[in-house]
């Protein structure tokens, strides 16, 4: 399948390459950043959007999907874009039902329970992902290769934990239950969101993602010991699974791993087969290049998305400091977190042009 595609969609030539060869351990002229969650409500232009369209009707139309994608390079200089989607996508594939309310975030009004969980509809659950395929194929033609284009997914815990929450959660406690007294069902279900995850992302690079990213937003909820059992092995089987689909084809899509507050397990992003480690805001990026030094990964992050509401001078005093700090030698600039809805769009400018304006030898 894969093979084919390629065959039919001769995409536009990549202009833009800083990211994908950062990522991959070579040289460029500037570093590379982009912004996680950059098209999103902090843009007036998204707000307005989602005055005429619910936030799954963006997602599911890959026209609508692909304006939004495009929204914040339209404003800033920045070396990558991420499609418009959702974490969320993936339990909603599997028959569970997924509200977006405003000022709240998603809800899941029949949250996962060890009874109802036989209910997950597996089969098939790919396949009703096709939309993002499309969405992606959609973007790849309208970006005419001006920077390369990020797929995602949410990471197995992750999904996890809002699929039982019914949303976001303050302690991932009714999540953390399974863990603690249904260790079988737990491991059933993640052995299930590995498959679809892992499936999803080839879909999305079968369809023209160029780089994809892993987001375990909730690792901070675990600790070492929850994390090495119910973690690190489904995302080292996604790593492995993904890399050996696609190595027989031309396509060396690298691939990202983003473990929000996992610390405690700093050292194991190194060895789990991504080709990037993203570093949360709240680390320190001396300490952290320090630990990654001659490590064969490309390290991302890590500016504290509150940095954003600093003064202008302030701000970029802080992204050079970070810079300096993790080292300029395979870093991709970003926040150490998502972009908050009330961040200042000025300041976003200031921070990808502070990043550019340094020349690299
Ligand atoms: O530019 C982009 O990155 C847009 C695509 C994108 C991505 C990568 C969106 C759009 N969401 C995500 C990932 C995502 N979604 C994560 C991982 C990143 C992270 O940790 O921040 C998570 C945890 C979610 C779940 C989610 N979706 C939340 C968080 C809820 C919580 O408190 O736990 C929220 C608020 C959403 C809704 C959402 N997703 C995306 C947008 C633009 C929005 C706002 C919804 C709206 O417009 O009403």
């Amino acid at each position: 399948l894969i093979n084919s595609l390629i065959m039919q969609q001769p995409f536009p030539p990549l202009k833009n390459d800083r990211l994908i060869r950062v990522a991959k351990g070579l040289k460029t002229d500037k570093l590379p950043v982009w912004i996680m969650r950059q098209a999103g409500r902090y843009l007036p232009e998204f707000q307005e959007l989602r005055r005429e369209y619910s936030f799954f009707e963006i997602c599911q139309t890959p026209k609508l999907a692909c304006e939004a994608t495009l929204m914040p390079l339209k404003r800033f200089n920045l070396d990558a874009a991420i499609i418009f989607s959702d974490i969320l996508v993936i339990p909603q594939a599997l028959g569970m039902t997924v509200e977006m309310q405003p000022g709240v975030g998603p809800v899941l009004p029949k949250p996962l329970t060890i009874e109802n969980m036989k209910m997950l509809q597996v089969q098939g659950a790919v396949s009703r992902l096709q939309y993002v395929g499309d969405a992606i194929t959609t973007t790849r033609y309208a970006l005419k290769g001006e920077v390369p284009l990020f797929g995602f997914s949410g990471a197995p815990w992750t999904l996890m934990g809002y699929m039982i929450e019914g949303g976001g959660s303050k302690t991932m406690s009714k999540a953390k239950k399974w863990l603690y007294c249904h260790p079988e069902a737990s491991k059933q279900l993640l052995d299930i969101l590995t498959e679809v995850i892992t499936e999803f992302l080839l879909l999305q690079i079968e369809h023209g993602a160029q780089i994809v990213q892993v987001f375990d937003s909730s690792a901070e909820y675990l600790n070492r010991q929850l994390y090495f059992k119910y973690c690190l092995p489904y995302l080292r089987k996604i790593a492995y699974n993904v890399k050996r689909r696609i190595r027989d084809t031309k396509m060396d899509v690298p691939l990202v791993i983003f473990a929000k507050g996992a610390h405690f397990c700093l050292e194991e992003m190194e060895s789990l087969g991504y080709d990037v480690v993203g570093i949360d805001w709240t680390l320190d990026p001396e300490k952290v290049g320090n630990l990654f030094r001659d490590k064969n990964v490309t390290l991302q992050g890590n500016l504290d998305p509150c940095a954003l509401y600093a003064p202008k001078e302030e701000l970029i005093k802080m992204t050079m400091q970070m810079i300096k700090q993790f080292g300029t030698d395979r870093l991709i600039v970003n926040l150490g977190h998502g972009i908050y809805p009330d961040a200042d769009v000025e300041a976003v400018k200031t921070f990808v042009d502070a990043v550019h304006a340094i020349e690299l030898k």
